[in-house]
């Protein structure tokens, strides 16, 4: 098992991470920016390195200051958290080149599952439903045309190099197509610097329901069930929740299944997320995501399994400790995504933390690095916190949320928990009749 673990990411997740390693006697280097220096990680690890000023692209993505640190430290292993280079296959490579594990998939993995199109048709082949389209790239407006034709409209355009949304184009009709079509390739040129692009048919009212699956070194691998992720806001998810309030034991274990034959069939090392879209009953593939996602702690509350403990036991060459056999499904949890925005506008409110103080009581989990005093820094993401609660049942979970968001206490900065509270009460999400488009027609009536 390794000694030390270098944790290259910054906030919650890098508390998470520190916290992992220590109840399994593992020691921590954080590396942070100027920026951090105050950061609660950077407090609780046991050794931190300045990796460089407050822009990710010279601190958090300075691949060369990160193994260098790693180096220096006498590291064994590096974490990527999300975000920042946890999808990096080149940052992968690199890693293990220098003599370090790479807590998290090869990259090979992640390059297969980074290209969308290369993804999809891995899948495809491997077993797992996708939305009807083309059947990978489509090289000119010409080809594109007559597959939307026999497909039928509306179509979405995709970038190949896209993801979380970017680089999407809907086109309703045939007199639109090529124009659309040009524009999504010019975009994802320079965006990516990719103009590969690839059609789908357009999935009107989906939701999205992903599956937590683990696979290690020895052949095995399982799922830990799905997290239905549909309520967002351009794209950004805000609300999570496990189990989905409309998969039933059948439908969770035939997906679950599938998503783990598949990771097994590829020999996939590590924590993934399968993305599906679900759409009158039918779960349609969408993307892998290749880390640990900030969701996980809703699976961490229904398994009652370490997630983040697994991905090192995995990335030390240790077998899968949970079969099928091991794992229960356990109640209801929810997360909610705290950030500093202003919950009307959505303005990010940056700014200092004058009083903060968590909620607690049974079931209550807050993953935060904020603390009194702590200012927000405006070089990174808006994320102050995740607050998720566990009951038994999806009611008693509901209301135990809505208690710990009266709880809570952040001053001095706005922060989207009104959102929160209000998204809470709406029928629709209590009777769990919502897809990813209900949020934002709900804030266009709201007002
Ligand atoms: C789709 C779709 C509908 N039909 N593909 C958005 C980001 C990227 N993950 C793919 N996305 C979508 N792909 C087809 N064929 C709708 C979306 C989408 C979406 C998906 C999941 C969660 C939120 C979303 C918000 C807007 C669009």
């Amino acid at each position: 098992m390794f000694k030390k673990i270098l944790i290259a990411n910054r906030g919650e997740i890098a508390l998470r991470i520190i916290r992992a390693c220590h109840e399994m006697g593992i020691q921590t280097v954080v590396v942070h920016s100027t920026a951090d220096a105050n950061a609660m990680a950077v407090r609780l690890a046991d050794e931190s390195v300045c990796i460089g000023p407050p822009a990710a692209r010279d601190s958090y993505l300075n691949i060369p200051a990160i193994l260098s640190a790693a180096a220096l430290t006498g590291a064994d292993a590096i974490h990527p958290g999300y975000g920042f280079l946890s999808e990096n296959e080149q940052f992968a490579q690199m890693v293990e080149e220098h003599g370090f594990a790479f807590i998290g998939p090869t990259a090979e993995h992640i390059s297969i599952m980074g290209d969308k199109v290369s993804a999809k048709q891995t899948v495809q082949r491997l077993g797992l439903p996708v939305v009807p389209g083309s059947d990978g790239a489509v090289p000119n407006a010409q080809a594109g045309l007559k597959i939307a034709k026999d497909m039928g409209f509306p179509v979405l355009i995709k970038a190949a190099s896209g993801g979380g949304g970017k680089g999407i184009q809907v086109v309703q009709q045939a007199s639109e197509f090529e124009e659309l079509f040009n524009r999504a390739r010019s975009e994802a040129k320079a965006n990516f610097g990719d103009d590969t692009v690839y059609i789908e048919k357009y999935l009107q009212r989906p939701r999205h329901i992903e599956i937590q699956i683990f696979g290690d070194t020895h052949g095995n691998a399982i799922h830990l069930g799905e997290r239905d992720c549909s309520i967002q806001r351009r794209r950004q998810k805000l609300v999570e929740e496990g189990p989905s309030p409309i998969i039933d034991a059948k439908a969770r274990d035939k997906i679950g299944s599938l998503a783990a034959d598949t990771v097994r069939k590829l020999g996939y090392r590590g924590a993934g997320t399968i993305e599906f879209l679900y759409e009158d009953g039918k779960f349609y593939f969408m993307e892998m995501n290749t880390r640990i996602q900030v969701e996980h702690p809703v699976t961490e509350m229904i398994t009652g399994i370490d997630l983040i403990a697994e991905q090192i036991r995995i990335a030390a060459g240790q077998k899968l400790t949970l079969n099928k056999d091991h794992i229960k499904f356990r109640g209801h949890a929810i997360e909610i995504r705290i950030n500093a925005e202003d919950p009307q506008t959505f303005i990010p409110s940056p700014g200092k933390i004058t009083q903060f103080h968590a909620p607690g009581g049974l079931g209550v989990r807050f993953d935060s690095a904020i603390y009194t005093g702590y200012s927000i820094p405006p070089h990174y993401d808006s994320m102050v916190g995740k607050l998720i609660v566990h009951g038994r049942t999806r009611e008693e979970c509901i209301n135990r949320l809505r208690r710990a968001i009266r709880e809570t206490v952040v001053d001095g900065i706005k922060t989207t928990l009104p959102l929160h509270d209000w998204i809470l009460q709406q029928p629709d999400f209590l009777s769990g009749n919502y897809t990813i488009n209900w949020l934002e027609e709900q804030l266009k009536t709201r007002g």
